[in-house]
């Protein structure tokens, strides 16, 4: 077995609720900027605006934009389903993330590709679970070969986890230490069946077997998660030992758009650890304000991007 190389790096402490600290202007634009496009979304679909699917990341906005800061634009991201907080974290375009969703001219995809399939530089999402790991060790493989100092990252959720493919390829990223991080956004179900349901063991416990260093973090709080983060992040990429960071977070919305088949008393419990609630009460006066701005801005965008004329998609080869 590979060296493991755990406990090079402090894990992240469990924030209890109230006690969350102050973000910066930046940070806390950019977890609202997500939360009200997401809420956005569903309330489009509801009107029947949207066609298609959705999968919003309700309550889980916070993993990315703990993360993006610590991303180079060099590195490689890949997203999954739940992906919006993703590509907003790292690409700030929620006018041509809607409009690819929409269908909408100056959409990132030209419409084709929808909520789950974007492609912006090193940017990537799939709808199909499982698939991004194999493609993102792959990529980087690359990266150590040809990008020295440049990482891939994939998202992935704990039922995905349960995907062969994420297996072979953490196997090969750990024996060819590659430059990957592997981010696990556990929210305790994979749809409609809860992960003590469908896992054996522990996430952490499979990485161990593989050799892949594991760090676990329950907190919320933006400041204390990047904190916690930055040595992993370096440890992936100076000294190319493939981690894997496992959120434990909690999906605040449905799986999709109207889908949840959580209890009540499991959805309150969801509920009281939603960071949106929780900054509101810790920090009021700085919340306010920005929640209002990013409420207001997501309006003026749905409005503006939904009078724009269709996308229109050129086949490469026609
Ligand atoms: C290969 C494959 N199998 C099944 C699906 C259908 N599907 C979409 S999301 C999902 C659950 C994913 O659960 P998890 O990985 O925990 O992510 P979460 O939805 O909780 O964020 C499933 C089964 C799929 N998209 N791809
Ligand atoms: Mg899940």
């Amino acid at each position: 077995m590979g060296e493991v190389l755990t406990d090079e790096v402090e894990p992240g402490g469990l924030a209890p609720p109230g006690a969350l600290t102050r973000l910066g202007d930046d940070d806390l634009s950019a977890l609202l900027l997500i939360r009200h496009f997401e809420l956005k979304l569903l309330e489009l679909f509801d009107r029947g605006e949207l066609s298609g699917t959705t999968h919003t990341c309700l309550g889980q906005e916070y993993v990315p934009v703990a993360l993006s800061p610590l991303l180079d634009p060099a590195d490689y991201v890949f997203s999954n389903h739940r992906g919006h907080g993703h590509y907003l974290a790292r690409h700030r375009d929620p006018h041509g993330l809607l409009a690819e969703i929409m269908g909408r001219e100056g959409a990132i995809c030209a419409g084709v590709g929808g909520s789950q399939h974007l492609h912006r530089d090193r940017y990537l999402s799939t709808g199909v679970q499982g698939e991004s790991m194999p493609v993102a060790a792959g990529v980087a493989l690359h990266l150590k070969r040809v990008e020295p100092g440049a990482l891939a990252c994939v998202y992935i959720g704990d039922g995905t986890f349960g995907e062969g493919a994420v297996y072979e390829a953490l196997n090969l990223a750990v024996l060819w230490r590659l430059p990957l991080l592997v981010v696990v956004e556990n929210n305790g179900i994979a749809q409609s069946t809860s992960t003590e349901r469908q896992m054996a063991g522990t996430i952490r416990g499979r990485a161990e077997a593989f050799g892949a260093g594991h760090h676990s973090f329950t907190s919320v709080d933006v400041n204390e998660l990047r904190t916690g983060l930055a040595p992993v992040v370096d440890l992936v990429r100076r000294r190319q030992r493939p981690q894997i960071v496992e959120f434990h977070t909690h999906r605040v919305g449905p799986h999709s758009k109207g889908d949840d088949t959580r209890p009540a008393h499991v959805l309150r419990g969801v509920k009281a650890n939603d960071w949106y609630d929780l900054y509101a009460a810790a920090h009021p006066e700085h919340f306010a304000p920005s929640d209002a701005a990013q409420r207001e801005l997501i309006a003026l965008i749905a409005h503006e991007v939904a009078a724009r004329p269709l996308s229109r998609w050129e086949p490469p080869c026609a």
